[in-house]
């Protein structure tokens, strides 16, 4: 099926994807840990991303690369509330990345504008409820387990069947809790519970994973610099590719995801990829008008 990005309530609204820039207040992200751990140096970026062309700023401040530790609550609000009260009092449209209702509470009563929530409601389950109170939009997840179990779960009969399933329980599940179907965000979780071979068909199947039982959704990619990218590049000998020599990789990935009418990347490196979704709007356009004038030739 084909996927149009849609337009979120109180988000960023554009003919085209959006991009979201990622802050990682974290000392040990997968992408880009201890870089900008500091508060000042979060904030900085975040400023930074946005002058590079990013939509929305993604703040997060616990770890979800493979095997990490959990974080308490109160060193992940130590981390992330500086920054994004401060980005927010920059005019910054802030989304909180956490799977914490109280550290979302806090967010959102600074002003963000967008949950972000990685387990999809499962990790805490005030999450969809506060959710719904505040009436923002929210980004579920697909998700099978936190970072230490993730890859013991990653194993699927049919990843793109059962995703979309269990994706499909989850708003099920959040709907009921009274989140505003029309701020509802999927995202398949490329990584989370995934092995590398999982993510490729459920980037080649958007359209499919948009369809849920209750509606269709518009659809975030999160595939920056991950290590199924990584893999994809890898040398000769099967050597990986450094994940910060990736970001061509994260620009193609941008690009096709884009022209197959996802509603936002989130990506690290900003520029390139503000480039690839502008291409991807005029590719889309193309593609629609091309198909227009053929109907209409064929039309007697
Ligand atoms: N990936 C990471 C963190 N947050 N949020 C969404 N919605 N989707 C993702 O794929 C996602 C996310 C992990 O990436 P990082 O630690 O390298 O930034």
């Amino acid at each position: 099926m084909t996927l149009a990005p849609g337009t979120l309530p109180g988000l960023p609204q554009a003919d085209r994807c959006l991009v979201m820039g990622v802050v990682n207040v974290t000392p040990d992200s997968f992408s880009d840990g201890g870089q900008w751990f500091g508060t000042e140096a979060a904030i900085a970026h975040g400023l930074d991303l946005m002058a590079a062309g990013a939509d929305l700023v993604d703040v997060g401040g616990e770890s979800t690369r493979p095997g990490a530790q959990r974080i308490d609550e109160t060193e992940e609000l130590r981390r992330v509330g500086p920054v994004i009260t401060e980005l927010i009092r920059a005019g910054v449209p802030v989304s909180v990345d956490t799977m914490r209702a109280r550290v979302a509470d806090f967010a959102l009563g600074a002003g963000a504008r967008l949950v972000n929530d990685v387990s999809g409601g499962l990790a805490d389950p005030d999450m969809p409820r506060l959710v719904a109170a505040a009436g923002v939009s929210y980004v579920v997840v697909h998700w099978r387990g936190h970072s230490r179990q993730m890859y013991q779960r990653a194993v699927y009969a049919d990843v793109v069947r059962e995703v979309r399933d269990e994706l499909s329980r989850r708003v099920d599940a959040v709907l009921a809790a009274g989140v505003d179907p029309g701020r509802v965000v999927i995202d398949p979780g490329l990584g989370f519970g995934k092995r590398p071979e999982h993510n490729w068909p459920l980037l080649t199947s958007l359209g499919q994973l948009a369809a849920l039982a209750a509606g269709t959704f518009p659809v975030l990619v999160g595939a920056s610099r991950k290590r199924f990218l990584g893999n994809a590049l890898a040398a000769p000998d099967g050597t990986p590719r450094p994940f910060e020599d990736c970001d061509g990789a994260t620009v193609a990935i941008t690009a096709l995801a884009a022209a197959a009418g996802a509603w936002c990347v989130r990506v690290h490196q900003v520029p390139l990829n503000a480039d690839a979704v502008r291409v991807a709007a005029a590719w889309r356009t193309a593609a629609a008008t091309t198909a227009a004038a053929t109907t209409a030739a064929a039309t007697p």
